[in-house]
């Protein structure tokens, strides 16, 4: 199974808030050849990681059946971030769209060759990855950690980073 993650924080000038774009985004996924958008979670709204001055983000968790490998399917990702307006300057700044290759089914990379790191490094520190992957995938091993999502979720510090479904 192929997990994905999105964010946003800041409004789109075309599709409006955080959570419509990410819905925009799932469409135009969902639309390209040879990939296909399965499951959604809800949509969380979080507090920014590292904490700032920054809006808060939505974030949600979406599985992806594509014949696309790692590499390929990343390169698409930044592709659709990049027609959405994004522009990267800095990291961790407020952005219109994030979309992050999560998992891989149990396929790990280490970014040789400036390909994709997966798992997602920092996926297993975050809540806004973890519970809407929860929802999706409970009992899914991390193929790293080989601890399942729930347990990484409940490793986490309590109360770290604010997360709470939309509505
Ligand atoms: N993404 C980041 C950095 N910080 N914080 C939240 N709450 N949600 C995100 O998606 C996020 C973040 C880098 O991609
Ligand atoms: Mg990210
Ligand atoms: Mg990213």
């Amino acid at each position: 199974m192929i997990y994905i993650a999105l964010g946003a924080n800041l409004p789109h000038p075309r599709f409006g808030p955080a959570a419509q774009t990410l819905r925009h985004a799932l469409a135009v996924l969902d639309a390209a050849a040879g990939l296909n958008v399965e499951a959604v979670s809800r949509f969380y709204r979080s507090a920014p990681v590292p904490p700032s001055g920054q809006p808060d983000y939505v974030n949600a968790v979406a599985r992806l059946r594509t014949s696309l490998d790692p590499a390929a399917l990343l390169a698409h990702l930044h592709a659709v971030e990049a027609d959405f307006g994004r522009v990267r300057h800095q990291r961790n700044e407020a952005r219109v769209l994030d979309l992050d290759l999560l998992l891989y089914g149990d396929t790990v990379l280490k970014g040789q060759d400036g390909g994709p790191v997966i798992p997602h490094p920092r996926m297993h520190r975050r809540h806004f990855v973890l519970m809407p992957l929860a929802e999706l995938a409970p009992h899914l091993v991390h193929p790293v950690l080989g601890v399942d999502i729930q347990g990484l979720l409940g490793h986490l510090p309590a109360g770290e980073g604010r997360c709470e479904p939309l509505e």
